[in-house]
């Protein structure tokens, strides 16, 4: 493959068409050039945030730019560990307290992809450092509040990915089909564009067209491998106790899960994901408290699927829980799937086992029974 001179990148500016998004990252790219970036994830990354990272990563890489790929939560699902270990997939784990202990004279700026900030707990702690951001890359819906150089957001696409995708495929980066690097990469990538559009189902064309491109590149075999990853036992767990709690109302399933470990807070998506297939449920939300021991927290966690068009997920999630007291909202969402946290704040420890730790799950799992009851329920029958 041959690296980013001086020459070939002069060529290059000539070669996007002028006002694209390829060429605006590739002028701010241009204006960094041998700089240091942190490119922050979401805390539980998923695939989509995962292979975006890498790509952005690969293409710094031609203008001498080296980042560190970093999230600050946990990589909880069991395909996302298969997805890193099976690809060499370079991300790191920065909690805040690793952040507070870089030196981050290093860096010059950061770059947020597949969020714009909010769903990372190092955002406070970038603006804090007076980092600048130097790009934002998402299809999430929203407004970026954050002052930022260069900002992609395409709430129309349905995987960052594709975004990446398309950059690559303009000439940001000149994927080598004998590079095992590349390969990794761009199977990554597919799986990002399959893992955010449920297996192409709500692909359009922007997801199929990145998608033809990447099987010039990716790994059939290594993706089925990622794909073939089982559930725990402890995930299998947690669908068990979504299935027993379950409240069926006006095609709702409704569950709370009660106490989960940090580690396995992605078994609420899958929960959901599981109750939403029952005949004549069109929406499934499946909720429980996370504890994070490490860091002596607890948060109420959610997530919502449906199959129904009509409904909205980010409205949906937006008027059920509202905002906190900073005037944040709990949660959000995309076509079809949606999340909320909620911190427990002083309420939070306990042995699981107690009396506390049981009526402080009844009164969550009221309160949010309660919360949804107008949603789901108009006429104001109780759940
Ligand atoms: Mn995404």
């Amino acid at each position: 493959m041959t690296d980013g001179t001086a020459l070939e990148m002069r060529a290059m500016d000539s070669a996007f068409s002028p006002g694209s998004p390829t060429e605006a990252l590739h002028a701010t790219l241009e204006r960094h050039r041998g700089e240091r970036f942190l490119i922050v994830m979401q805390d539980f990354p998923d695939p989509d945030a995962l292979s975006s990272g890498w790509a952005f990563k690969l293409i710094a890489q031609r203008y001498r730019i080296e980042c560190e790929l970093i999230y600050a939560g946990t990589l909880s699902h069991q395909e996302n560990i298969a997805l890193v270990k099976l690809t060499n997939l370079p991300a790191q784990r920065w909690t805040t307290q690793t952040f507070k202990n870089k030196d981050l004279s290093l860096y010059s700026g950061c770059i947020f992809i597949d969020s714009q900030g909010a769903t990372s707990q190092l955002t406070a702690l970038i603006l804090e450092a007076e980092l600048p951001i130097v790009a934002i890359i998402d299809h999430h819906n929203g407004h970026n509040e954050l002052p930022v150089e260069f900002l992609d957001l395409r709430p129309h696409i349905r995987a960052t990915a594709a975004i990446l995708t398309q950059y690559i495929q303009a000439g940001l980066l000149e994927l080598d089909p004998d590079s095992p690097k590349h390969t990794q990469c761009a199977t990554a990538l597919m799986h990002g564009i399959r893992s955010d559009t449920q297996n192409l189902t709500q692909a359009r064309e922007d997801e199929f067209l990145a998608a033809a491109y990447l099987s010039r590149f990716y790994d059939a075999q290594l993706l089925n491998a990622v794909l073939r990853t089982a559930r725990s036992k402890r995930v299998m767990d947690v669908i068990e106790r979504a299935l027993s709690n379950r409240v069926v109302q006006n095609n709702f399933s409704v569950a709370g899960v009660v106490y989960l470990r940090y580690e396995d807070r992605d078994a609420i998506p899958q929960a959901a994901d599981f109750l939403v297939t029952e005949e004549n449920v069109h929406t499934a939300l499946v909720y429980g408290i996370v504890r994070d021991e490490d860091e002596d927290v607890e948060l109420v966690v959610g997530s919502l699927r449906t199959n129904k068009l009509t409904l909205d997920p980010d409205e949906f999630i937006k008027e059920a829980f509202g905002k906190d007291s900073q005037g944040r909202f709990f949660g959000g969402g995309r076509d079809k799937a949606g999340g909320f946290e909620i911190p427990v704040g002083f309420l939070s420890g306990s042995n699981e086992q107690s009396d506390y730790a049981r009526l402080k799950w009844e009164v969550f799992d009221a309160r949010i029974k309660q919360k949804l009851q107008e949603l789901v329920n108009p006429s104001d029958n109780p759940l």
